[in-house]
C-alpha cells in the first residue's frame, strides 16, 4: 500500500498559520481534590480579551469530565453559552475581562499515557509539556499565554506526606479532620506547560545554595523511601550547575526554593517545571554500588540541563511549539558546555558527535526529516527529536564559533534584556545575537528552515608543480518536504599536514574555512601528493564530509595532529574504511581481503601503540564505531553483513593489540582506590574497561578468567558492568552465570535492573524472541513503565542487529506486535520505539520489503494514536 500525500487524513498545524491568542489568562487559581480514581479540579481564571473583535474563546481540553462552568457569577448553559468540541470547548462572550470558573474531574489512575496528571507507584505526578495541561482542565494550553498560578492541593490520604507544586509554599494546614491542604504560589507568570503537581510519600534530601548576590536558596530532592543515599550526587550537580550559570552567563536563580522529584514512571529524562523539576529516577539516583561513571555523567548533565532551562525556556519561553529549538537547542548547547567544563572537553564532544552521526543523520535522511524549526506538525510529542535538540545545539555552537565567546555572551545578555518574561521565536534569538554584535546573520538563519544533512565534497588536485588546491562543494539533496535547497553557512575547521607531518600554513583565521556559498577553494603552497587534510575538526558544522582518504594519510593524522579530536576522528575513519573494505569483499570470503586487513590493522595498531595520549583519549581511539553509526556509510546496507564485517575488524584489532591491552588492563587494575566520581579515576576505568571489552574479542583463553575475576572483585558498577559486557562478547557460560548473580544482587532495584534487561535484549541467542517473551513476564517488567520498555524492547530494536534484522522478518514483526499493544497504553513511548522501522530506506531491498510489510500492517490497525499515525503515514509516503 502506498499513501499519496494529497489524500493524507492527518490534521496538521503549520508554522506559518500562527495567530496570537484572542484572550489571555492573567491569573489562575487551581484547586485539586486528590483521589486516584477521580480527582476534582477547580480552575478560577481571570481572563482578558486581547482581540477586541473576538466573541469566542476556545479552550483546549482532552479526556475531561466537565461538571460546571461559570463566567463571573453566572452559570453557563451548554449550546447557549458554550459548545463542547472534540478537542475542547468554545465559549461565547464579548466581555473584555471576566473570571472564569471551570470544575471538572479526571482519572489519574487510568492515565497510562503519563501525560497530564497520573497516578503510579502510589504517587500523583504531572507532565504537561507540550500539550498535557489540557488533560487537567479546560485552558488556553499554548506557550504564549503566561499566567500567575496559585495551586491548592487537598489530600485525604495521610500517607501523602508531600503535596507539591510550583513556586513558594504559602499554606500547609497539616493533616486535620481527615484532610490536608497545601497552597503554592508562583510569582512568575508562566505558560501552562510549566505547571507541575506531585503528591505522595517520599524521602527528602535538603541542601542550600547561596547565589552570587547573597540570596539563600533551599534545595530539596525527593526520592522513593530508602533512596536518600543515592541522591547526593544529583544535589551536588545542581549546585555546580547553579554556580556555573552565574559564572558563565551571569544568570542567578530567582525563586526561594528549587525542588526535584525523582519518579520511576516517566516518559523522558526530566522536566523543567518552574521550581519543581520532575525527573526520571534514572537521572537522579546514583551511588558507586549502583551507577556507572556514565550514569554519574548523565545525572550531572540532565540536572544541569533542567536547571539551565530556568532562564532558557522558563524566563524566556517559546511563542509556539514550532520554536521548540529556541529553548532546547540552546539549553542542550549550554549543558554540553557545562559537561565539557566539569569533565572532559574531548570525551564530551565525542559523545555528542556520536549522537549526531548515529541518530540525527539517520533521522534527517528518513521520513521524519524536518528542520530544527519544523514547519508542520501533527503530534507535537513527535518533534522532541535529535534534530530539534542536538542539531539545534550544533547550530547554536556554530553561532558561538562565528561570534566568539565574548560575542556570544553579548548576544545572550541582549536576548535576556529584550525578552525576559516573554514568549518569543527563534528569529528573536538570532536577531538579539545579530544586533548585539553588529553582525549580519540573515544567511546563517537558513539553518533554521532547512532540513537534511549537507554533504561537503572535498577534492584535492595539483595546481602547478608546487601547489595544491582543495575544493569544497556543498551538496544539499532535496528531501520529502523540501524540493529546493539552499547553500548554508558551513564553518570547516581544518589542518593540513605534509608528508613529514608538519603543519602546512593554510592562512585561515582560527584554522577555519567558512563556506558561505555552494563552493570554495583553498590553495596550499605544498605539492599535492604531500598533503593530508584533517577536516571538520571538533565537528565544527553538522555536515558529512566526503574525502577519499588513504590509510597512510589517516596514519599521518593519528601521529602528527596537534589535537586529540583529530587523532580520534582519523582512527575512527580508519576503522570505517577497513569495515567497508571487508563488507565490500563479500563479508570476508575473499582471502586477499583478510590478508590486507591483517596488514592494515597492523599499521593502525602500531600508530596507536606509539601514541602518548591521556587514558580517556586512548579509550576513545580504541573504540570501533558502532554498527548503528555505520549504516549511513553504505548505500542499501545489509545490516547482518555489516555486523559481521565490523566484528571481523574488531577481532583482528583485538588479536593485534592483545599484549598492549593486557598491559594497560593489568596496570589499571592494580590497587583500586575507593570509588569516586573524579576525573582521574573515571578516565582510568574507561581505558581499563575498553581494553577488557576489546580483549574479550580475542581468541586468547586468558581473557575469560580476567573477566570473571573483575566481576567478582568489582566494588563499583562501572567495573561490574564492564565485566558483564565483556562476558557477553565471549559468548560462553560465564555470561549467563554472571547475569544470574547480577539479578540476585539487584533484583529489587528498578533502575539497576534496567541495565540487566538491556543486556538481555542485546543477546545474540538465536531464540532471542522467546527470551523477550519470558523477560516480559519478569516481576520487574511492566509495559506501563517506559524505562522497562526502553530497556528491553528498545535495546532489542535499536541495538540487537542479529536479532532484530533476522532474515525471516520475525524481529520486525515482534516489534510491530509490541507497538500495537503499547500504543494503547502509552502512545508517546510507542512512537519513539518505532524509530528503527522508520529508517527502512537505508537497508537492502529484502529488509525494506519486510519492514514495509509491518508498517502497512500497523497502518491498518484501527484506533491508532496520532503519534504513530503521523509517523507511519510519512514513512509510507516516502
Ligand atoms: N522539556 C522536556 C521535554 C518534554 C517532552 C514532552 N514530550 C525535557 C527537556 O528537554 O528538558
Ligand atoms: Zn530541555
Amino acid at each position: 500500500m502506498t499513501i499519496s500525500s494529497t489524500t493524507s487524513p492527518l490534521l496538521s498545524k503549520k508554522r506559518r498559520d500562527y495567530t496570537p491568542p484572542s484572550h489571555t489568562i492573567e491569573t489562575v487559581d487551581l484547586r485539586f481534590e486528590l483521589s486516584p480514581q477521580e480527582t476534582k479540579v477547580t480552575a478560577v481564571s481571570t481572563i482578558k480579551r486581547i482581540d477586541t473583535q473576538s466573541s469566542v474563546l476556545f479552550l483546549d481540553g482532552k479526556d475531561l469530565c466537565l461538571q460546571s462552568i461559570k463566567i463571573d457569577d453566572q452559570i453557563l448553559t451548554e449550546n447557549d453559552d458554550y459548545k463542547m468540541l472534540d478537542n475542547g470547548l468554545e465559549l461565547y462572550t464579548s466581555l473584555a475581562t471576566f473570571t472564569l470558573t471551570v470544575v471538572n474531574t479526571i482519572k489519574p489512575i487510568e492515565n497510562t499515557s503519563l501525560e497530564g496528571l497520573y497516578y503510579s507507584n502510589n504517587a500523583y505526578c504531572s507532565q504537561c509539556e507540550a500539550e498535557g495541561f489540557r488533560k487537567i482542565t479546560y485552558f488556553l494550553d499554548r506557550p504564549d499565554v503566561l499566567a500567575i498560578f496559585t495551586v491548592s492541593i487537598v489530600s485525604t490520604a495521610e500517607a501523602d506526606t508531600y503535596l507539591l507544586s510550583n513556586g513558594n509554599l504559602i499554606t500547609d494546614t497539616g493533616f486535620e479532620n481527615g484532610e490536608r491542604t497545601c497552597v503554592w504560589e508562583d510569582p512568575f507568570p508562566k505558560p501552562s506547560y510549566l505547571f507541575a503537581l506531585v503528591a505522595g510519600h517520599f524521602d527528602k534530601l535538603v541542601d542550600e545554595f547561596t547565589t552570587q548576590s547573597g540570596k539563600k536558596i533551599a534545595l530539596e530532592l525527593f526520592v522513593d523511601e530508602g533512596r536518600l543515599g543515592q541522591g547526593q550526587h544529583a544535589l551536588d550537580s545542581l549546585k555546580k550547575a547553579m554556580s556555573w550559570d552565574e559564572q558563565n552567563y551571569g544568570l542567578e536563580y530567582d525563586l526561594d526554593i528549587y525542588m526535584i522529584v525523582a519518579v520511576d514512571f516517566f516518559n523522558m529524562g526530566a522536566m523543567e517545571n518552574k521550581g519543581l523539576n520532575v525527573f526520571n529516577s534514572k537521572f537522579v539516583l546514583a551511588d558507586a554500588h549502583t551507577a556507572t561513571d556514565e550514569d554519574y555523567f548523565n545525572v550531572e548533565a540532565v540536572i544541569a540541563h533542567e536547571y539551565f532551562h530556568n532562564w532558557t525556556g522558563n524566563r524566556v519561553t517559546c511563542r509556539d511549539w514550532f520554536q521548540l529549538s529556541l529553548k532546547e537547542g540552546l539549553t542542550v548547547f549550554r549543558d554540553q558546555q557545562f559537561s565539557a567544563d566539569m569533565y572532559s572537553d574531548l570525551v564530551t564532544r565525542i559523545s555528542h558527535v556520536n549522537v549526531m552521526r548515529e541518530n540525527q543523520f539517520a533521522e534527517d535522511a528518513g521520513p521524519m526529516s524536518h528542520p530544527i524549526r519544523p514547519d508542520e506538525v501533527v503530534e507535537m510529542s513527535n518533534f522532541y527529536t535529535v534534530t530539534v535538540y542536538n542539531k539545534g545545539a550544533e547550530v547554536i555552537r556554530m553561532l558561538h564559533t562565528l561570534l566568539g565567546k565574548a560575542g556570544f555572551r553579548k548576544g545572550m545578555d541582549e536576548y535576556f534584556a529584550r525578552h525576559d518574561g516573554q514568549a518569543v521565536t527563534c528569529d528573536d534569538f538570532v536577531n538579539a545575537m545579530q544586533d548585539a554584535n553588529g553582525a549580519d546573520l540573515s544567511h546563517f538563519k537558513r539553518w533554521y528552515s532547512q532540513s537534511g544533512t549537507p554533504r561537503v565534497r572535498v577534492e584535492q588536485a595539483s595546481t602547478g608543480d608546487s601547489q595544491t588546491t582543495l575544493s569544497f562543494t556543498q551538496i544539499n539533496t532535496p528531501t520529502r518536504t523540501q524540493a529546493q535547497k539552499q547553500d548554508l553557512y558551513v564553518p570547516i575547521k581544518l589542518e593540513c599536514f605534509d608528508k613529514n607531518g608538519h603543519k602546512v600554513d593554510t592562512r585561515l583565521k582560527n584554522d577555519t574555512l567558512v563556506m558561505n556559498s555552494a563552493s570554495t577553494a583553498l590553495v596550499l603552497d605544498v605539492p599535492n601528493e604531500q598533503i593530508t587534510p584533517s577536516l571538520l575538526q571538533d565537528f565544527s558544522a553538522p555536515v558529512l564530509i566526503e574525502y577519499d582518504y588513504t590509510l597512510s594519510q589517516l596514519l599521518i593524522i593519528i601521529e602528527f595532529a596537534g589535537n586529540d579530536y583529530a587523532k580520534w576522528e582519523a582512527s575512527h575513519n580508519a576503522y570505517i574504511m577497513l569495515i567497508k573494505e571487508i563488507y565490500n569483499a563479500a563479508n570476508g570470503a575473499n582471502n586477499n581481503a583478510d590478508m590486507q586487513l591483517r596488514q592494515d590493522i597492523e599499521k593502525l595498531a602500531t600508530a596507536i601503540k606509539n601514541l602518548t595520549v591521556a587514558p580517556e583519549v586512548l579509550a576513545q581511539i580504541l573504540s570501533v564505531p558502532s554498527a548503528e553509526s555505520l549504516y549511513s556509510q553504505i548505500e542499501k546496507v545489509d545490516p547482518i553483513m555489516l555486523y559481521h564485517a565490523r566484528h571481523k575488524v574488531v577481532v583482528q584489532l583485538s588479536n593485534t593489540l592483545h599484549h598492549f591491552c593486557i598491559r594497560h588492563y593489568l596496570r589499571l587494575s592494580q590497587n583500586p582506590r575507593p570509588y569516586a566520581y573524579e576525573k582521574q579515576q573515571v578516565n582510568n576505568r574507561s581505558l581499563k574497561n575498553t581494553c577488557l571489552h576489546l580483549l574479550a574479542h580475542s581468541s586468547a583463553e586468558t581473557v575469560a578468567p580476567l573477566i570473571a575475576l573483575q566481576y567478582k572483585n568489582a566494588h563499583n558498577m562501572s567495573d561490574r558492568l564492564g565485566a558483564l559486557k565483556a562476558a557477553q562478547v565471549t559468548q560462553d557460560d560465564t555470561f549467563d552465570s554472571l547475569m544470574i548473580a547480577f539479578e540476585e544482587q539487584f533484583g529489587d532495584d528498578a533502575v539497576v535492573m534496567d541495565k540487566w534487561f538491556a543486556m538481555q535484549a542485546k543477546s545474540s541467542k538465536t531464540d532471542i524472541l522467546a527470551h523477550l517473551d519470558l523477560l516480559q513476564a519478569h516481576q520487574q517488567y511492566s509495559i506501563k513503565n517506559p524505562n522497562k520498555v526502553r530497556s528491553l524492547i528498545g535495546s532489542f530494536a535499536f541495538y540487537n542487529t542479529l536479532g532484530f534484522h533476522q532474515i525471516d522478518g520475525s524481529g520486525y514483526k515482534y516489534l510491530t506486535d509490541y507497538l500495537i499493544t503499547l500504543d494503547k497504553v502509552n502512545p508517546q513511548i510507542a512512537s519513539r520505539l518505532m524509530t528503527p522501522l522508520m529508517q527502512f530506506s537505508r537497508y537492502a531491498s529484502t529488509n525494506q520489503v519486510l519492514i514495509k510489510a509491518q508498517l502497512n500492517r500497523l497502518y491498518g490497525v484501527k484506533g491508532l494514536s496520532k503519534d504513530l499515525f503521523e509517523k507511519i503515514s510519512k514513512a509510507l509516503i516516502m
